[in-house]
């Protein structure tokens, strides 16, 4: 799929029905379409971070009401992530709130991954920007996954974080490839962008390569004391269905990659949701917080599930993908 920002734009000018049914082609071309995968994120250190993200309510540099800790015992790591298995997800996700990890820092996260993964859980860290040699310590720990987001448009991304560069970021990323780690890579949507950047942003992970197997996309969360919170206005924020269209250009330039409805769910209605499945999302985080804010929790998941008919997936993403296409499956939208 060619994918230019321009051609990316020309998707989210389409009318509605006609995105989201080339959305859903594209879909059931390589996944189920009722299987939706189920990652659980624990935040194992919050809080104090030196970068001035401007969305985040992590950093040192805003004032936010957050609980800061350092990092968590591996004994209470193991509980959660055990918790999270018992409850039905298949990939545990532990993030923290560093520029980038210092030996000291990653030592303890090598045994983190190496014992969530002896659980018979896939494991996934998000730990800021990575130096020489780190991201290899971490493929031979087992990690299966580092998120790293670029998190908007290049040409936009100044306007959101001055501290590190949209380089660093690609920096960092072709680090993890290299270690051979699978690339968790997406961004945040609603952060005053204009549609012409959020299709450049789009256009920019779609020309990675190879393409990131997750694509998370967040709905900003607008946390009280964070610079964004001040200074967008109501005008600004993004509209549901531009958001739905979002996840549906993200799921025809992106076909074979796991696209995950992030952030924000709490504040999306059901109908929203389902949208957003339909539009191409199959991926979700599963529990009651994300890092610092709410999600929908279990319970609510599962009753959403059960309305939808939605099962959680069980296949790893290179199961899925290879599998059907492979096989060529095709599901026709009558089929079922
Ligand atoms: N420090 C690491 C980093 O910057 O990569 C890892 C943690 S960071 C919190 C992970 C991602 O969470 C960010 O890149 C951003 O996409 C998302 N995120 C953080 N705060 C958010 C918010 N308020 N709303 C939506 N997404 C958010
Ligand atoms: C991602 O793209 N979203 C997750 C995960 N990667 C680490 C984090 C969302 C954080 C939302 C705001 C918070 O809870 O602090
Ligand atoms: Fe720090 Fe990551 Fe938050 Fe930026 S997004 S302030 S790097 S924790």
């Amino acid at each position: 799929m060619a994918s230019s920002p321009a051609q990316v734009q020309a998707l989210l000018a389409l009318p509605f029905n006609d995105l989201i049914f080339q959305a859903q082609q594209a879909h059931r071309l390589h996944f189920d379409p009722n299987a939706v995968q189920l990652s659980t994120l624990l935040s194992i250190k919050t809080g104090k971070c030196s970068e001035d993200c401007a969305y985040c309510s992590q950093s040192a540099r805003h004032e936010t009401e957050i609980e800061d800790h350092e990092l968590m015992p591996l004994a209470e790591v193991l509980t959660a992530a055990r918790a999270a298995k018992e409850s039905g997800a298949s990939r545990f996700c532990m993030g923290a709130a560093w520029r980038g990890p210092k030996q000291k820092d990653l030592t303890p996260v090598l045994d983190m991954v190496r014992q969530v993964k002896a659980m018979g859980l896939e494991t996934c860290v998000t730990l800021g920007m990575l130096k020489e040699g780190q991201a290899q310590q971490l493929a031979e720990a087992g990690l299966d996954y580092y998120n790293h987001n670029l998190d908007t448009a290049s040409d936009y991304y100044d306007n959101i974080v001055t501290s590190h560069s949209y380089e660093d970021r690609l920096t960092t990323l072709s680090k993890v490839r290299d270690a051979g780690i699978n690339v968790c890579c997406g961004g945040i949507v609603g952060m005053g962008e204009s549609r012409e950047q959020r299709a450049k942003f789009i256009s920019e992970l779609a020309s990675l390569d190879p393409v990131p197997e997750s694509v998370p996309i967040n709905l900003l969360v607008r946390i009280p004391g964070t610079p964004l919170d001040k200074s967008l206005t109501g005008a600004e924020q993004v509209d549901p269905l531009e958001f739905v269209r979002t996840i549906a250009a993200t799921r025809i330039v992106l076909p074979t990659s796991f696209v995950r409805l992030s952030a924000g769910r709490s504040e999306m209605t059901d109908s929203l949701q389902a949208l957003c499945f339909f539009a191409g999302a199959n991926s979700i985080f599963y529990g009651d917080e994300l890092l610092t804010t709410d999600n929908p929790g279990v319970a609510k998941d599962q009753a959403l599930f059960k309305a939808l008919g939605i099962t959680p997936m069980k296949k790893k993403h290179s199961e899925t993908v290879v599998t059907n296409l492979q096989s060529g499956i095709h599901r026709p939208l009558t089929a079922g």
